[in-house]
C-alpha cells in the first residue's frame, strides 16, 4: 500500500472518499489527518497482531510498565518515521497539494503527563519497541491531559485540555477485555475446608474498559501496545443515585492531576491508583492464565515495573490474586510477587513523597488495607529480630505509622529492584534517603541513568542535523546511537563546522518565526538562543536565571561601556495550578519581559521570551534551535533531568550545577565543553543537616544581589506593587531554601565564562559537535538495554522480514 507514491496516493483519495462521502477537493485537513492515521494503522495491524501472537505462543517473559502518566506528543509524524514511510507520504501528499507537515501539526498531543517522569515513560516505550523487546505501557486514557496554560496580563491561566474531541485515530476500544474494580465496602471471611476464606462485600464496581494504542519500533516488525484504561459505570450499578454513580465513575479517569510532586492527597486520586494497577494486575493475570494452568511460575515469565510510587499498590494487589483468586500460601505469594515488581524512585523531594491517611485508604480498599497491614506486620517482626528493641528504626522503616500508609517503604519492602534516574540521585537513596533501607537490602539499589529517544528528539525534531551526521559517519548510528562517537573524530573539519552553524541557523530561524507568530516580538537570530524549558518549581530555580537577566538589564543601563553578546533568554514553564509561589515566578518572568523587551537600548542587545503553553510538540522546535541549555537546580534536588539530554544532543552547551544527570554529562564531555557552577550536592546537603547559610549576608554584601533582590518590590517592575513581596520573603526572610542567593555570584561568573567562550565561534562549534558526539551515551536504548538485562531479564522478540 506504500511501497511507491502513485500507490500511496491512488489509495489514500480512495479511503478519503470512501470515509467521508465527498471528492478530495471539498475535504478538510482533518478528514485528511484522519484518514492517513486510519491507513498507517492499518499497515501495522499485521504487524502488531503478529507480535501478540508470537508473545501469546511463546513463553518469552514480558515486561508490563505501569505508569500513571504516558507524555506521548504527537504520533502520525513517529510513526510515520518509525514505518520508514515518512518519504513516500512526503511526496505523495505534495503531488496533492497537502503539506505534510501542517497535517502532522494538526494532531493534539497526547499529554497524560506532567514533565520528565510521563516523558521519560513516553521515550522508554519507543525504545522497548525499536530494540523488539516485548514491553508494554498501562496506564490511564485520561480525558483531560495536563492543563492548557494561556499567559494573561503575564499570569498563568489553565484551560481543560481536549485531546480527544475529534476523537483518537490511534486506540482501538477492546471493550471484551473489560474488568471490574471493587471499591468500598466490605470484607467478610469465613472458614472453607478449614482455609479463611474472603469475600468483598457491598462494593461499589467501576468497569476498567481497555483502549489499546500501537506501539511502532523504528524499522522493525515490532509493534507493542500501550493500554490505557477508560473508566465506566459497571453493569449492575449500587442502589442509590444513578447519575450520581456515572459521574463519579467517569472521574476516576477525567483528568490527570496536575501534580508535579505537590501531593494534592484526595480520594480521587487513589481512586486512579488502584483502578490503573487493579485493572492492570487483572488483565495481566487473565492472559497469562490463558497459556498456563497456574501461578506457581509466573515471576519467571512477567515483570511488572512501576514507575514512582503511583501504581505501587501493584504489590498488595498481586497479593490479593494469589490469595484469594488462587488460593496461595502466603509465603508463596509474597515470593512470586517481590519477584515480579521493581520500582523507580524519581525524587528525593520529602513533600512528593506520597503518603495516605488510613482514613482515606481503608474504607476505600478494604482488603488491600488488610493485605498492606499484614505485610507491616510481618516486615516489623523482622525488623524487630533482626534489630531487637531498636523502636526508632522500626517506627522509621515501618510500612504504617502515625495514621499513614507509607508508599515508599511499601515499594522497596515488595520489589526485588529499587533504581534511582541517574549515578548521584541512586548514591543519595542509598547514603542518605533509604539509607535504613539500604542497610538491609542493598542488593536491591540500583542505579539506572535516564535516557531519551533519539527518534523523536534528533531524527524527528531535527531531520537536520540528522543528516549532517549521517553524511559525516554513516547511517549505523541511527539504530546503534552509541557510535554516534565517532562524530568525535570530525569535529574540527572546518566543512563540518560550517554546516552544522548553517543547521543551527537555520533552526533558530524557525523558531523565531514561531516566536514572532505566537507573541509578537521579533527576535535577534544571530543572538545567543538561552532556553530553560521545563516544569515551574522553586528547586528549579527559573528565579536565578530571572535575577542574572536583571543583572544584566542594570549593567547595561548604568554602564554606557558595558556591553553584550547579544542574547535571548526563552523560558517555558507550567506550574501546578495550586503552586502559589511558582505562579509568582511565571508573572515574574512575563514582568521582566515587559520591562525588557520595551526598553529601546537594552532590547537591542537582549530579549526575554515567555512561551506559552511549553508542551511535547513545542519542545520539539525549541531543542535544535538552543545553543545554551540552563540546567541550574540546587544541586541534590533534580533527580536526573532529561531536558539537559535533549538539548545536548541537539548540540548546545549546558550552563549547569553539578546535579543530577548533568555530572554524567560534565564526565562525557569533558570540564571544557560544559560550564558548571554553584554549590555541589554534599555542601548543600551539609548545609540541610548542619546549618551555617544566612542569604542575608549574600543580600547585604553583594551590591549586584542588593540590587536586584530590591527591585523586586520597589517599583523597578510598573504596576506591581507587592506582587512579588513572597518571592523577596522566600530569598531573604525565609534564608532562601534553594540557596539562589549563594550561587548567584558563581553563576554570573559562568555565564561570563559562557559568553566568552561563544564569541570564539570556532571553539564553540566544536564543543557543540563534541556535545552531540557523546550525546549517544543518553539514548533510552542504552538505558532500556540496563533494564532489560539488569532487572527485567527479558530477551528480544524475533523480527519478522
Ligand atoms: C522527574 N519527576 C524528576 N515527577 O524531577 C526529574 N511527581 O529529575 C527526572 O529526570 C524525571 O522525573 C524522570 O526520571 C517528575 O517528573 C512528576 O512529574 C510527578 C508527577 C506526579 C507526582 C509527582
Amino acid at each position: 500500500m506504500f511501497s511507491n507514491k502513485n500507490e500511496f496516493k491512488d489509495s489514500f483519495l480512495k479511503r478519503l472518499e470512501m470515509s467521508y462521502g465527498k471528492k478530495f477537493a471539498e475535504s478538510t485537513k482533518r478528514d485528511q489527518y484522519q484518514t492517513l492515521g486510519n491507513m498507517v494503522r492499518e499497515h501495522i495491524s499485521s504487524n502488531w497482531i503478529s507480535t501478540n501472537e508470537w508473545n501469546r505462543a511463546s513463553n518469552n517473559k514480558q515486561v508490563y510498565y505501569l505508569s500513571i502518566e504516558f507524555l506521548l506528543g504527537r504520533l502520525l509524524g513517529q510513526n510515520l518515521l518509525n514505518l520508514g514511510i515518512r518519504e513516500v507520504v512526503l511526496e505523495g501528499f505534495a503531488d496533492l497539494g497537502i503539506d505534510l507537515e501542517e497535517i502532522e501539526e494538526s494532531e493534539a498531543d497526547a499529554g497524560l503527563g506532567n514533565g520528565g517522569l510521563g516523558r521519560l515513560a513516553a521515550c522508554f516505550l519507543d525504545s522497548l519497541a525499536s530494540l523488539n523487546l516485548p514491553g508494554h505501557g498501562l496506564g490511564i486514557r485520561y480525558k483531560h491531559g495536563l492543563f492548557d496554560q494561556k499567559i494573561v496580563d503575564g499570569y498563568q491561566v489553565e484551560l481543560p485540555e481536549q485531546w480527544l474531541r475529534h476523537g483518537n485515530v490511534w486506540e482501538v476500544r477492546k471493550p471484551d477485555q473489560a474488568i471490574e474494580i471493587p471499591f468500598w465496602g466490605k470484607i467478610e471471611h469465613s472458614h472453607e475446608d478449614g482455609k479463611l476464606e474472603f469475600r468483598h462485600v457491598q462494593s461499589e464496581n467501576i468497569m476498567a474498559v481497555p483502549y489499546d494504542m500501537p506501539v511502532i519500533g523504528y524499522e522493525t516488525s515490532t509493534v507493542n501496545t500501550l493500554r490505557l484504561w477508560n473508566a465506566e459505570p459497571a453493569p449492575h450499578p449500587p442502589h442509590r443515585d444513578v447519575l450520581a454513580y456515572k459521574r463519579e465513575t467517569e472521574a476516576v479517569s477525567e483528568f490527570l492531576y496536575p501534580d508535579d510532586t505537590h501531593d494534592e492527597g484526595k480520594i480521587l486520586r487513589l481512586k486512579q491508583q488502584y483502578f490503573l494497577v487493579s485493572a492492570s494486575l487483572q488483565s495481566i493475570v487473565r492472559s497469562y492464565l490463558k497459556k498456563n494452568d497456574t501461578l506457581h511460575e509466573f515471576h519467571k515469565h512477567v515483570a511488572i515495573h512501576v514507575n514512582d510510587t503511583h501504581p505501587v499498590l501493584a504489590i498488595p494487589e498481586l497479593m490479593r490474586i494469589l490469595l484469594d483468586e488462587e488460593h496461595m500460601e502466603w509465603e508463596e505469594a509474597w515470593n512470586i510477587t517481590f519477584n515480579t515488581i521493581s520500582y523507580t524512585n524519581h525524587t528525593t523531594l520529602s513533600e512528593a513523597l506520597e503518603k495516605w491517611p488510613l482514613h482515606i485508604f481503608k474504607p476505600l480498599l478494604p482488603r488491600i488495607y488488610m493485605i498492606v497491614e499484614e505485610l507491616n506486620e510481618r516486615f516489623c517482626k523482622e525488623l524487630w529480630n533482626r534489630f531487637p528493641g531498636d523502636w526508632n528504626r522500626i517506627e522509621n522503616m515501618a510500612i504504617i505509622a502515625h495514621g499513614v500508609v507509607k508508599m515508599a517503604h511499601l515499594a522497596i519492602v515488595g520489589s526485588h529492584s529499587v533504581n534511582g534516574v541517574a549515578k548521584i540521585h541512586s548514591d543519595i537513596l542509598k547514603n542518605r534517603e533509604m539509607k535504613l533501607f539500604h542497610q538491609i537490602y542493598p542488593q536491591k539499589f540500583n542505579n539506572k541513568t535516564n535516557g531519551i529517544t533519539h527518534r523523536r528528539w534528533l531524527l524527528k525534531a531535527n531531520p537536520e542535523l540528522t543528516n549532517l551526521i549521517t553524511e559525516t559517519i554513516g547511517t549505523d548510528w541511527i539504530t546503534n546511537p552509541h557510535l554516534m562517537i565517532e562524530l568525535k573524530r570530525h569535529i574540527y573539519n572546518p566543512l563540518l563546522k560550517e554546516e552544522f552553524a548553517a543547521v543551527k541557523r537555520k533552526r533558530k530561524e524557525i523558531l523565531a518565526d514561531i516566536i514572532e507568530k505566537k507573541t509578537g516580538i521579533s527576535v535577534d537570530k544571530h543572538s545567543i538562543f538561552d532556553v530553560q524549558v521545563k516544569r515551574l518549581h522553586a528547586y528549579k530555580r527559573q528565579l536565578l536565571n530571572v535575577l542574572h537577566i536583571m543583572y544584566l538589564y542594570n549593567r547595561l543601563k548604568e554602564d554606557s561601556n558595558f556591553t553584550i553578546y547579544p542574547r535571548t533568554f526563552i523560558f517555558g514553564a507550567k506550574a501546578s495550578p495550586g503552586y502559589y509561589y511558582a505562579k509568582k515566578i511565571i508573572k515574574l518572568i512575563n514582568s521582566l519581559a515587559d520591562k525588557v523587551n520595551s526598553d529601546p537600548k537594552v532590547s537591542k542587545m537582549m530579549k526575554v521570551i515567555f512561551m506559552e503553553n511549553y508542551r511535547v510538540s513545542l519542545a520539539e522546535h525549541i531543542f535544535p534551535a538552543t545553543d545554551v541549555s540552563e540546567q541550574i537546580s540546587t544541586a541534590s534536588k533534580e533527580a536526573s533531568g532529561t531536558g539537559n539530554m535533549k538539548f545536548m544532543m541537539n548540540g548546545a552547551l549546558t550552563m549547569g550545577t553539578l546535579d543530577g544527570a548533568n555530572i554524567e554529562i560534565l564526565e562525557e564531555v569533558g570540564k571544557e565543553n560544559i560550564f558548571t557552577f554553584g554549590l555541589k550536592a554534599d555542601e548543600v546537603l551539609n548545609y540541610y543537616e548542619n546549618g551555617g547559610y544566612r542569604s542575608s549576608e549574600y543580600y547585604h554584601h553583594d551590591l549586584r544581589i542588593r540590587q536586584v533582590v530590591d527591585q523586586l518590590t520597589n517599583g523597578f517592575f510598573p504596576d506591581t506593587e507587592d506582587e512579588f513581596e513572597a518571592i523577596k520573603d522566600s530569598l531573604l526572610y525565609e534564608n532562601d531554601q534553594y540557596f539562589v542567593l549563594r550561587d548567584f555570584a558563581s553563576y554570573v561568573d559562568a555565564q561570563e565564562q559562557l559568553e566568552k567562550a561563544y564569541k570564539n565561534q570556532d571553539k564553540w562549534l566544536e564543543k557543540a559537535l563534541l556535545n552531540i558526539a557523546h550525546s549517544g551515551y543518553f539514548s533510552s536504548d542504552r538505558t532500556i538495554h540496563e533494564y532489560a538485562d539488569g532487572i527485567w531479564d527479558i530477551q528480544p522478540i524475533p523480527v519478522i522480514h
